[in-house]
């Protein structure tokens, strides 16, 4: 075992618990001993050292005076990412809400405003009680004039770690108490994935447990990672993450260096991963997976290379197929590697080769998501499924398919053990909403989330085997999301939301979401209020207690009191908090896992214990393989598929007629595509807007300090190939625009070789800060979404389709306007007179 071994840790701690039911939690008796309990002193609560947790791991941090003045990661997380130093900077920085505040024109015409004037930054301060009347009383008018479709409760995004305060359940309960309201599906993340997968291999697969990375480090001979960047993105997670993963990719990385596992990173840039590894590249032109899946399918079956017992046993439609790879159906096209060489630019011989290696080997395939985020984005994830089923190796240690070890430390081995619930989002049993209407006129109570903007329009769509339409919804809340950060196509955004009248913003941050509200209530942060989180999504590693660092700066208030306060208006707050603050909250969800435990026999100490402590840690669990019930008795454990095997053919999506998603997997041209593809005579350059390395989304992009590590000329990098930078006259450093036919905005050239000519990258979450509030404006920062397009992935999934981009860009010369998206708002009184703030 290799130099951060958990597994021989993880086995001293099981060794203590051999013969008895109730395994030990603490962290002694092991060999990290020394220096934990050394630190634990050092650390302790009596020295102002505190425990928290953050979607970026668990922390200690130092406070004196009511100030944060250092965070260290907390011990047992080997492998811990720097964003945790920016948490001083999230606490204190200059685009904090500090006071709920009203958008001018709002304030004074309400939802008769002049909506235009969105975005033009200028609010007026009111009083928590002014605010929380004028959003109640919104809510009534919208109710009474509309019904349930008239009002929007904006899907709830990464907000911060912890049950008790988690804001989107204080925003559903709290609306839900009021009368219902206009619900999504899906996300951003995953939308066609986990639409599609359900039709082909029973579940999502995208949020569940992977195959344990100890039996792919024991097993596997060639890695296939398509899509994914495991080391940048495994430093986030959905609950407080323990970076575990790490662990695995560290021996990973020996056996790749002595040649004991190939690694190959199927992608049109180099990864941070690649890099990390040491390890192979394909290079393949953006959007094109399919072209190049089909080829590698192709390449199996006609070199007899594919598993037929398998294919017979476990999937179903492969006859169905096989003709449209042989090009015996409509288009006529033999599906060979000469045909997708043009298309996806690997040479027809490389693809061969691939394909070989892959039958050849015990093949694990790794699939990350920002491929799906694509228009037809459902079409790569099911042919990645049929290249696995023809090699036959799912459901063995080491090979087959995952679709979910890019995220949230999934393939970490779960303990078992329970985790603490959370302060509930729905109504308590028997309870009704003072609206009960649940007219929708017509329209659908749920939509798929990123058709948010086209819902305005009260547009029909065809969904998932349904015709459906639109709620055209009038009012907004947001919490726990930056609307205006994740969504495509800001101008358009600007032009739709002319038909909203009145948006609401539950923010800590003055994001561009709060810019184009009307009211905006300032919640605190995580740090500034009492929680518990659980350690690890899918590992269930332990919970983690989150000890109020500071108390909330300025006017802000956690959103259990904000939406504690909103129920005080329909008379049901103590019905809204159970007749519990924040503390008994926190007291019960602990007791409730601990009687849970105790059953499993898992021992936890008491509450008083573990609040002092900080934490409590469980044991590994047993290591898992992903489909082996399946793959040993396909009868008894049948997927969820409507025929119970792998479907290569659907006939469930046939029948639904679509011509963008068919009933096996197709090559589709894309709306847009760089290297020769549509548009690119125009806007030659794909432009890739994954996950940021350096921040969670929009979130961190307001730390002033970790900004000035990336920024170039106070903007947003863009990655350019240093060839292409030069045919532009464009240097390290400089100041670009680029733009397309839906917007434009100010970036800094960033020249690097690991993004081939044709393709740059500008990270997604860039604050969206532009020059004015008009539709078409320069984005002065660079967010990427003022350039990406809206359209579904398909009439299947209608997700995101933002990686389907197409730009162009020059050398902007001039004097560089300032960049207007940090900072918070102008603030006004009633006459639109600047008021300067009392500090
Ligand atoms: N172009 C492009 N766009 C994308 C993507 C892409 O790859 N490319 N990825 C998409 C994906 S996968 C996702 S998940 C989305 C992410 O979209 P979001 O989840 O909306 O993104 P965040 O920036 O994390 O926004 C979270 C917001 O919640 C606020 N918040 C945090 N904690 C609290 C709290 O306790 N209370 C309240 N009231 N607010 C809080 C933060 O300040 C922040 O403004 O973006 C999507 N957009
Ligand atoms: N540091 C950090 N980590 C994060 C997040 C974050 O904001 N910051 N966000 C979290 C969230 S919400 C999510 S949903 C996950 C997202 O996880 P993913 O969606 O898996 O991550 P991305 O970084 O968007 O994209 C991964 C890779 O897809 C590649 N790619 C894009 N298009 C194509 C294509 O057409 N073909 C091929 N072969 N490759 C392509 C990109 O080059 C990139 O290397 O990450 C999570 N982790
Ligand atoms: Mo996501």
């Amino acid at each position: 075992m290799k130099n951060h071994s958990r597994r021989g840790f993880l086995k001293a701690i099981s060794a203590i618990s051999a013969g008895t039911l109730v395994a030990p939690i603490v962290l002694a008796n092991t060999n990290s001993v020394v220096t934990q309990n050394a630190e634990n002193i050092e650390h302790s609560i009596l020295d102002n050292w505190k425990f928290s947790g953050s979607h970026w791991g668990a922390f200690r941090a130092k406070v004196v005076g009511n100030k944060v003045t250092e965070v260290v990661p907390f011990e047992f997380d080997k492998f811990p990412s720097d964003l945790i130093y920016n948490i001083p900077g999230i606490i204190y920085n200059s685009s904090r809400v500090r006071y709920p505040m009203v958008r001018l024109d709002w304030f004074k015409n309400g939802h008769y405003s002049d909506r235009r004037q969105r975005g033009d930054n200028r609010f007026v301060r009111v009083s928590w009680d002014q605010a929380l009347d004028l959003m109640y009383n919104e809510m009534e008018r919208i109710q009474q004039t509309y019904g349930p479709s008239g009002l929007m409760r904006g899907h709830v995004g990464w907000r911060s770690v912890g049950q008790v305060h988690s804001c989107g359940n204080h925003m559903h309960r709290g609306i839900k108490m009021h009368g219902n309201s206009v619900g999504t599906m899906q996300d951003y993340s995953t939308g066609a994935g986990q639409t599609i997968m359900p039709y082909v291999m029973g579940t999502t697969e995208v949020y569940i447990q992977g195959t344990s990375w100890e039996y792919i480090v024991d097993n596997t001979e060639l890695l296939v990672m398509w899509a994914m960047d495991p080391i940048k993105n495994l430093q986030i997670g959905w609950n407080t993450e323990t970076h575990e993963s790490f662990i695995y990719l560290e021996q990973i990385k020996d056996k790749v260096a002595k040649g004991e596992m190939q690694v190959i990173s199927i992608d049109p840039i180099v990864t941070k991963t690649q890099k990390y590894l040491k390890s192979e590249h394909q290079y393949l032109n953006p959007l094109t997976d399919v072209a190049f899946q089909l080829a590698i399918a192709h390449t199996l079956w006609k070199e007899d290379l594919y598993d037929k017992d398998f294919i017979d046993t476990y999937t179903v439609g492969f006859e169905l197929f096989l003709p449209y790879l042989k090009g015996e159906t409509e288009d006529m096209v033999e599906k060979t590697p000469e045909w997708a060489e043009p298309i996806c630019g690997v040479p027809a011989d490389r693809i061969r080769e691939l394909a070989r290696l892959m039958a050849s080997k015990r093949t694990q395939i790794m699939v990350g998501w920002g491929i799906q985020r694509n228009q037809h984005g459902e079409q790569p994830f099911w042919m990645a499924a049929i290249i696995a089923s023809m090699l036959g190796q799912i459901g063995l240690p080491g090979g087959g398919i995952s679709y979910s070890h890019n995220y949230s430390g999934a393939g970490v081995t779960a303990t078992g053990a329970s985790m603490p619930g959370s302060f509930p989002l729905n109504l308590d049993f028997g309870r009704k909403p003072k609206y009960e209407s649940e007219d929708y006129k017509g329209a659908v109570s749920v939509i798929p989330l990123t058709r948010a903007i086209d819902a305005i329009d009260g547009r029909e769509i065809d969904f998932n085997g349904q015709r459906i339409k639109l709620p055209a919804y009038k009012m907004a809340v947001f919490s726990g999301s930056n609307h205006w950060a994740r969504h495509q196509d800001k101008n358009r955004m600007k032009r739709k939301y002319l038909e909203l009248e009145t948006i609401v913003s539950i923010d800590y941050n003055w994001t561009a979401t709060c810019r184009f509200a009307d009211i905006v209530l300032p919640a605190c942060t995580t740090y500034e209020r009492n929680d518990l989180d659980m350690y690890g999504t899918y590992c269930n590693r332990g919970i983690i207690a989150m000890h109020k660092l500071v108390d909330p700066l300025y006017q802000s208030r956690s959103d259990f009191d904000i939406w504690y306060d909103f129920a005080k208006r329909l008379g049901r707050e103590e019905e809204y908090c159970q007749g519990m603050n924040e503390m008994q909250w926190i007291e019960k969800l602990y007791n409730d896992c601990y009687a849970e435990n105790l059953q499993k026999g898992f021992y936890m100490p008491s509450f008083e214990e573990f609040w002092e402590k900080g934490y409590v840690l469980f044991p590994d669990g047993k290591p898992f393989v992903q489909h082996a019930a399946f793959r040993e008795d396909p009868e008894v454990n049948a997927l969820g598929t409507p025929s119970g095997f792998i479907e290569i053919y659907s006939r469930k999506i046939a029948s639904f007629g679509y011509d963008d998603c068919k009933g096996h997997p197709i090559w589709m041209e894309k709306s847009e595509r760089s290297h020769g593809g549509p548009k690119s005579d125009k806007f030659p350059f794909w432009l890739q807007s994954i996950h940021p390395d350096k921040r969670l989304h929009s979130q961190m992009c307001e730390v002033d300090s970790a900004r000035d590590r990336y920024t170039v000329q106070d903007r947003e990098p863009i990655y350019i190939n240093p060839i292409d930078a030069m045919r532009k006259g464009i240097e390290e450093g400089d100041l670009v625009r680029v733009f397309n036919d839906r917007g434009q905005l100010l970036a800094g050239a960033r020249l690097s070789n690991d993004y081939p000519q044709g393709i740059v990258r500008i990270h997604e979450g860039g604050w969206y800060g532009p020059v004015d509030e008009r539709i078409g404006s320069l984005d002065t920062y660079g967010d990427a979404n003022v350039l990406t397009q809206d359209i579904g992935s398909s009439k299947l999934a209608q997700a995101v389709s933002a990686n389907t981009c197409v730009v162009d860009f020059e050398k902007f010369e001039g004097i560089p306007p300032r960049v207007t998206a940090f900072g918070g708002p102008t603030m006004v009184d009633p006459d639109g007179n600047i008021v300067k703030e009392l500090s």
